[in-house]
């Protein structure tokens, strides 16, 4: 009786001490949680050749439809229709993109996906938030001009309808996605050009916007499409092709301002970014990769007073029905079987038609390093790019025939060799290596087999390219770059050297390019440049600073940080600008 009594006033007691919790666990807000797919970069299969006669790399059964790019364009209905059916299925209300909704900005692109969106909007009574991104308003006359007014006319269900204030100059805007949480859509793009700016009238609109939301006691999440931190260790080079226009300056303003965390597209990497300002504030970059380009990847997020979680997840199957006619049964077969070989495989070659396409990569190159036809330079980029591309698209390994015509030929001649492998040349290695930071948290070991052979693989052909270009031609194009090479004895800018001098130019021009691009190049690829991890990762909430182990990006070290990258690397800038371009 007594036990009974006491069993009884116990959970009387816990009862009582449950109802206040109880109480308290109803007050705390729910946690905001969102989806982000980026880069879309939609094309209706209808505005292309059929996919059985796109020869972007003939003769290859797999992959002969590829793009430069890599995005998997005809399979793009599929991708989105696997992707819009998980958001579906999920408790998550709210969908955020952020930028390059369509791939050159014509009406068929924009009209498709805001269909396919506002159809699910409709059925689903979910939340789409989208913002412009330097694909999106661009198109030439000839294609039928787009302007902000018709962009946002276009996507007026998909974000500005809920607009709570709307910058008149750009299509950036505000709206809340919960009681706690304000979304800051900055559409920072310099229309019809691949760059950001952030004029004086944005930044002035911003700063308003995020005192309004603090008066009002919003937590800001921003969304813009081009990167507001860097995400590997040397994208500051490539200025606002990359980044938001002056974007030390700017994640510092926002930083200080409380804007925490952004969410970006652009660069079609998955990676998250970290930087402190000088005051002491916190500001981290989410990027998300191209949803059609492998990985294929997309994030979950959720917001909450205790923690920022973020995770990734990849589109790994898609439904074959809906691939417009034309596949073989080989590609049917592959996509069904094994989704993300096919989309990986298709990655690489998309590389690899970049070297087959050997006039355009020219013609790019010198347009990128605004070298004109009639300059005495064109010449050498014909010849070092011609050159380069039949090395990049050579047989890495001896296909038996009697000429030296593979890489490893090329190695042994210099008395040297390469491991053994699956690669079949070394653009698809570059493209291997490059995939490795497209995916995220990127940690491939220097004696790799695939740093090992792309190292002497690159080296060897350089020195071949070189060698048989000679040194006129050579210094010419790298005074023109810019870069200091090489400070060779006299006797090696005489035309009349002797071959063993050619080669000894070749070799030294070769070590420095090696040494001053390459490798800062690699580093800045194959390891995750800066905290925090990039995927599955558990962030501090607003208000709180959590340690945090690994670099953050030296946003206080603006000029320091410059002068370094600028002497060494201002040829990537130039080698950059051909893949943003492209
Ligand atoms: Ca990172
Ligand atoms: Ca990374």
């Amino acid at each position: 009786m007594k036990r009974k009594f006491k069993a009884l006033l116990s959970l009387i007691l816990s009862v009582c001490l449950l109802i206040p919790m109880v109480g308290a666990m109803a007050q705390a807000p729910k946690p905001l949680t969102f989806w982000v797919a980026s880069d879309i970069h939609y094309k209706p299969y209808t505005d292309l050749p059929p996919v059985n006669e796109k020869q972007s790399l003939p003769g290859d059964p797999l992959y002969s439809h590829t793009n430069d790019k890599s995005m998997l364009t005809y399979e793009a209905d599929a991708i989105i229709d696997e992707f819009l059916k998980r958001f579906e299925a999920s408790d998550t209300e709210i969908l955020l993109i952020p930028g390059d909704l369509s791939e050159e900005g014509h009406w068929t692109e924009h009209l498709g996906l805001a269909k396919i969106l506002n159809e699910f909007k409709q059925r689903t009574g979910k939340r789409i938030f989208v913002i412009p991104g330097n694909h999106d308003i661009r198109t030439s006359a000839s294609s039928g001009r787009l302007d902000l007014e018709d962009f946002l006319e276009i996507y007026k269900d998909l974000g500005y309808n809920e607009a709570l204030a709307q910058h008149d100059t750009s299509g950036s805007y505000t709206a809340d996605l919960d009681g706690q949480y304000r979304l800051l859509a900055i559409d920072a793009c310099k229309y019809r050009s691949d760059s950001s700016q952030m004029t004086p009238e944005l930044l002035a609109w911003i700063e308003e916007q995020v005192f309004a939301a603090k008066a009002e006691g919003k937590k800001i999440i921003g969304m813009v499409h081009h990167n507001v931190l860097p995400h590997f260790g040397i994208q500051d080079i490539m200025g606002s092709a990359m980044n938001i226009e002056n974007a030390r300056e700017n994640a510092t303003l926002f930083a200080d301002w409380g804007i925490k965390y952004f969410i970006t597209g652009h660069e079609h990497a998955n990676d998250i970014s970290m930087a402190v300002s000088a005051e002491g504030n916190r500001i981290y970059d989410i990027e998300t990769g191209c949803l059609l380009t492998y990985p294929n990847a997309y994030r979950k997020l959720e917001f909450s007073d205790e923690a920022v979680i973020v995770q990734t997840d990849y589109i790994d199957k898609i439904d074959l029905s809906l691939l417009p006619e034309g596949y073989n049964n080989a590609q049917l077969k592959l996509m069904e079987e094994d989704f993300p070989a096919y989309s990986y495989g298709y990655y690489k070659s998309g590389l690899m038609s970049v070297a087959y396409d050997v006039p355009n990569f020219t013609k790019r190159l010198a347009s990128a390093l605004n070298i004109e036809k009639d300059s005495p330079f064109y010449g050498s980029v014909e010849g070092i790019m011609d050159a380069l591309a039949d090395g990049l698209n050579m047989p890495l390994y001896d296909p038996g025939t009697a000429a030296i015509d593979s890489v490893e030929e090329i190695v042994a001649a210099g008395g040297d060799s390469i491991p053994q492998s699956d690669y079949r040349n070394i653009l698809e290695l570059a493209g291997a290596i490059y995939a490795v930071h497209y995916a995220g948290d990127e940690n491939l070991a220097h004696d790799s087999l695939e740093i090992e052979i792309f190292k002497k693989g690159l080296a060897a052909l350089l020195i071949n390219v070189f060698t048989n270009l000679g040194p006129a031609a050579t210094l010419g194009f790298f005074k023109h770059l810019g870069l200091d090479l090489p400070d060779l004895p006299n006797q090696a800018y005489d035309l009349a050297y002797t071959s063993s001098a050619k080669v000894f130019f070749a070799k030294t021009i070769t070590a420095r390019l090696m040494e001053e691009l390459i490798k800062p190049l690699l580093n800045s690829f194959i390891a995750d440049s800066y905290a925090p991890a990039d995927l599955n990762v558990t962030l501090e909430p607003y208000g709180e600073k959590w340690d945090l182990p690994g670099r953050t990006v030296p946003i206080n070290d603006f000029d320091y940080a410059m002068n370094i990258i600028f002497k060494s690397f201002e040829i990537l800038v130039n080698m950059s600008k051909l893949v943003i371009a492209a």
